[in-house]
């Protein structure tokens, strides 16, 4: 018993580790892409990370593709009190040496229609990044466990994987 919970330590500590990661298209990099672990009923998961624009013209992220019935780049709008999340038919624009960051209450990329295969920690997510100039990037969004809120009810099984 006592080996396995190593294991599962060690495991632990290395996703920690690996999660920090970068990719790059022409002038483009993207900065970590993340997404927090999901319910097991969830039928979205939120994606984020920066992205920068290294270039000396405006590019923009124009589409985000998946294996997800809909991905769509969505921003957050408060009503009120109500915080209420559109679509951006027209993507995120990236003004030239601009860092664009995508985060919880924000920017975001949506996966949408999981359909009862929840986001878990250490899991990656594939996805491929349309810029209207840089052309296409295939990233990875890494699985994290969500620091807050809920902590009741978070759901560990991630974390025993290796076993
Ligand atoms: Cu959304």
């Amino acid at each position: 018993m006592k080996l396995i919970t190593l294991t599962a330590a060690a495991l632990c500590s290395l996703a920690t580790t690996l999660s920090a990661h970068e990719y790059k298209v022409g002038d483009i990099v993207v900065d970590h892409p993340m997404a927090f672990e999901t319910a097991k009923t969830a039928q979205t998961g939120g994606g984020f990370m920066k992205i920068t624009n290294n270039g000396t013209t405006t590019d923009r992220l124009v589409a985000v593709t998946a294996a997800f019935p809909r991905v769509e780049i969505h921003t957050t709008e408060m009503d009120g009190d109500i915080a209420r999340m559109m679509q951006l038919e027209d993507g995120i624009t990236l003004q030239p040496g601009e860092t664009v960051t995508l985060m919880p209450g924000g920017l975001h990329i949506m996966f949408m229609g999981l359909g009862g295969d929840p986001f878990e920690v250490g899991e990656e997510i594939p996805a491929t990044l349309m810029f209207e100039n840089a052309g296409a990037l295939e990233i990875e969004f890494n699985v994290e466990e969500r620091k807050m809120g809920d902590h009741g009810t978070m759901d560990h099984s991630g974390h025993t994987m290796g076993n």
